[in-house]
């Protein structure tokens, strides 16, 4: 019995033509900015996000970690939604690496303008001066919820009004693009900056690109450097994000179309789960959460714990319809074990 994992998107493995990119690129030493297929992605994704500059990084953590560091100083106020990766996700890289505070808006991961504003005091000494406002689409947290354009708008506004940077984690950011058929220059419009994952749906083994102005992306290169991240021959690995920016966009959908099918299969078994999912995120909740995920695991269904009650399924490019089926027969299984 072949396991479905569904743990994450992450969990991808290369196809045969991604491999085939990869072994054919042209490379160089990209620390010099000789990696021509480098040089290339970082064009193509600068193009497709509308903004003036891109670099590449190795990860989402990283490239939101670069993001902060150009935008901010020690001592510096981020203001983001609830239970955000640059929040919860990313090791505390934020407080220990450039000496910022966090401090969540809103709910469930999405907020407004007058949210921002509320939440900012620039002429009390007591409050630390707040500099950046983050935003992440889609929200992993909610269950791969849409940060509704027109809300991002509103936040924008009311960054600009106080003078703060907006950043967007966009690790799904292509999922909201197929999802809303809106293209992701306009999603990324109201942002000064962005982050996008080559990794999660799209398919590659690595890597994630941040956009911006060009003298962003200066001091992003600069902060990539202090972490470790300037790479050598990298265009081995820009080569599969070139490969699934071409190949693995519209193919996205299929993974929106699975989760929704996984979502009512899970209602039909009388788990808690909004059967609409928007994306490629399915959260689902079970009395006995663990019960479940053992029972599942069990039968070779792979999830993630997500808290105590919720469990979480991303369904993605490994994942077929007919491997949906095969895991709701499974789930079925174990719901009848009696565990829920
Ligand atoms: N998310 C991973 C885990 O880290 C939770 C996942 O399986 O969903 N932003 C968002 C919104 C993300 O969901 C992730 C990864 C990242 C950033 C970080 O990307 P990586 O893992 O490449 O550092």
């Amino acid at each position: 019995m072949d396991a479905i994992d569904l743990r994450s998107d992450t969990v991808t493995r290369p196809t045969a033509a991604m491999r085939e990119a990869m072994a054919s690129a042209e490379v160089g030493d990209d620390v010099y900015g000789e990696d021509p297929t480098v040089n290339l992605l970082q064009e193509t994704a600068a193009r497709l996000t509308g903004k003036e500059a891109a670099l590449f990084v190795a990860s989402g953590t990283m490239g939101n970690q670069v993001s902060i560091a150009a935008h901010t100083r020690p001592g510096d106020l981020v203001l983001a939604g609830e239970d955000v990766h640059i929040l919860i996700d990313e090791a505390g890289a934020s407080a220990a690496l450039w000496g910022v505070q966090i401090e969540t808006v809103g709910e469930g991961g999405l907020f407004s303008g007058a949210d921002v504003i509320e939440a900012i005091f620039p002429d009390d000494v007591h409050h630390a001066p707040a500099r950046l406002v983050a935003v992440e689409n889609t929200n992993g947290s909610s269950g791969g919820r849409v940060f509704p354009l027109e809300q991002l708008k509103d936040v924008a506004d009311a960054a600009r009004e106080k003078n703060l940077a907006l950043h967007l984690d966009g690790a799904r950011l292509f999922n909201a693009s197929i999802a809303t058929g809106t293209s992701v220059a306009n999603l990324a419009e109201p942002v000064d900056s962005l982050t996008f994952c080559l990794s999660k749906g799209l398919g590659t083994p690595l890597g994630s690109v941040v956009c911006g102005s060009a003298e962003f992306i200066t001091k992003a290169h600069r902060a990539r450097k202090q972490l470790g991240g300037g790479m050598r021959q990298a265009g081995i690995v820009a080569a599969a994000g070139l490969y699934a920016l071409e190949h693995h966009v519209e193919r996205l959908a299929e993974d929106h179309t699975n989760a929704q099918k996984l979502a009512v299969g899970l209602e039909k078994l009388g788990l808690n789960v909004n059967p609409f999912p928007e994306t490629n995120i399915v959260m689902f909740g079970a009395t006995d959460a663990s019960g479940l995920l053992r029972e599942m695991t069990a039968r070779g269904v792979k999830v993630l714990q997500f808290s105590e009650n919720c469990l979480r399924a991303v369904t993605n490019l490994d994942v077929s319809e007919a491997d949906i089926d095969d895991a709701l027969d499974r789930i079925s299984d174990a719901v009848e074990s009696g565990v829920c």
